[in-house]
Parts: C-alpha cells; structure tokens; sequence
C-alpha cells in the first residue's frame, strides 16, 4: 500500500453536513459540563480507562512526530504523600512570598490555598513531562522541536477523554516542579509540565462560579 515515499493513504470519512454540525455541537456541550476539581473521592478508577486516555493523548500532533511526552501514573499512596508533602512546600512559598498581589487577587475567585489534599486523596496523579531531546535505544540523542505546544496540546486531548470517560481532573502546577524529577526518578532530559490530579469528585464537591467566555469574545471570523 504504501508508495514510493513510504507515504500511505490517509483513513478519512467524509460526514454528512448535518451529521457534522451534529457533532460539533455535541463535543462542545459535553466538554462544557468539564470543570476542574479540587475535592475528590478515594473511589478506585479502572486502569484502563487511565490507558486509552493516554493513549488518546499520545494522539496528538507533535513537532517532527518526535511525540515528546512521557505520562508517569501515580496510583502508590506513600509516592502521592511524597507528591503532596513536595507540592505544599512549593505553594506555601508561592502563597506567602513569590506570588504578587496581583497573581493572590486574579486567584481569590477559585478559593485556592497551599493545602493540596486532594494530590493522596485522589486515586491517580498523571505527571506529565515534556522531553526537550529522545534518547534512542542505542543511546543517540535527537533534538524535539515545538515542545511546549505539542505536550500542551497533549495534555488538552488526556483532559478531554478522562472527562468524556466521566471523570474529573484538577490540572494542577506547583512550581517550581522539579521535585517530581526526583520523586518519580526520572531522567534530566525530561521536565516536570504538569502534575494532572484524576478521580471521582467528591460527592459534595463544589466549584467556583465561573463563567466561560462567549464565542465573539474569544474568537475573530475573517471571510
Ligand atoms: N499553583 C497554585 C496557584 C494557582 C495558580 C493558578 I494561575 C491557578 O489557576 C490556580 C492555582 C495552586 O495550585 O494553588
């Protein structure tokens, strides 16, 4: 099948107009009931639906195809308690010295503070890193190219599934992250991007009253 480049035919369904509107609008009503979590339940989370969402994740484009991502899942209580001792560590330096005012008043609506329980009381941490190179079997390095956008984008798809899978998930960044290079053991060439909290909410839980912005506001339409 393939031809002389190495090229292959490209598997694409044309849909019906209407099924199309259909089912843009109904990806953008489920992913509007998505909101981040902050309580969770203990309630275990089958494995494979953790699988498939990253494997859905490991869908997304990439720079070069270099697929510069690695998902670390932690379900081991004493590495979560690790996780949590690290992260609250960081975010009381960040909530009594490094954020600004300004950063402290844009937070205020979301209630947040340094205390993370949720990272030991939820089933699973997705630590997402992002690999500046890829270190072959044989040892060789290759240089990754568009990093940050590509493990972004990532990331968004592993939200998006684990949320249409019917769980929730809590995006969270201590920063500075490095701690989690050292918990989870992994290689210098990887960096921490984003620690995803994943479970059950909890059965009380509560989100702040936010409100998403409407199409004029985010988005210009050119013809
Ligand atoms: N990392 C801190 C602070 C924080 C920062 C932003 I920007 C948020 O949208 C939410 C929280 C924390 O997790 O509390």
């Amino acid at each position: 099948m393939a031809d002389s480049k190495g090229f292959i035919p490209l598997n694409f369904s044309v849909q019906e107009q209407q099924d199309m509107e259909q089912s843009a609008k109904l990806f953008y009503e489920q992913l509007s009931t998505r909101r981040s979590v902050r309580d969770f339940s203990d309630k275990p989370i089958p494995d494979s639906v953790l699988e498939h969402a990253i494997l859905a994740a490991g869908t997304a484009p990439s720079g070069a195809n270099m697929q510069p991502w690695q998902f670390v899942v932690v379900q081991n209580p004493e590495i979560k308690a690790q996780i949590r001792q690290a992260a609250e560590k960081e975010e009381r330096e960040l909530y009594e010295h490094r954020a600004s005012d300004e950063w402290l008043d844009a937070l205020a609506p979301l209630g947040t503070d340094a205390n993370k329980p949720f990272l030991e009381t939820a089933p699973a941490l997705i630590a997402i890193f992002l690999k500046k190179v890829t270190i072959d079997a044989d040892g060789t390095k290759h240089k990754n190219y568009y990093t940050s956008e590509s493990v972004g984008i990532a990331t968004g798809v592993l939200v998006a599934a684990l949320h249409q899978a019917g769980l929730a998930t809590l995006t969270h960044t201590p920063s500075p992250m490095k701690f989690l290079t050292e918990i989870l053991q992994r290689p210098s060439h990887e960096r921490p991007f984003l620690l995803l909290v994943v479970g059950y909410p909890a059965e009380d839980a509560l989100v702040p009253n936010i409100q998403r912005l409407p199409l004029r506001d985010i988005a210009t339409f050119l013809k």
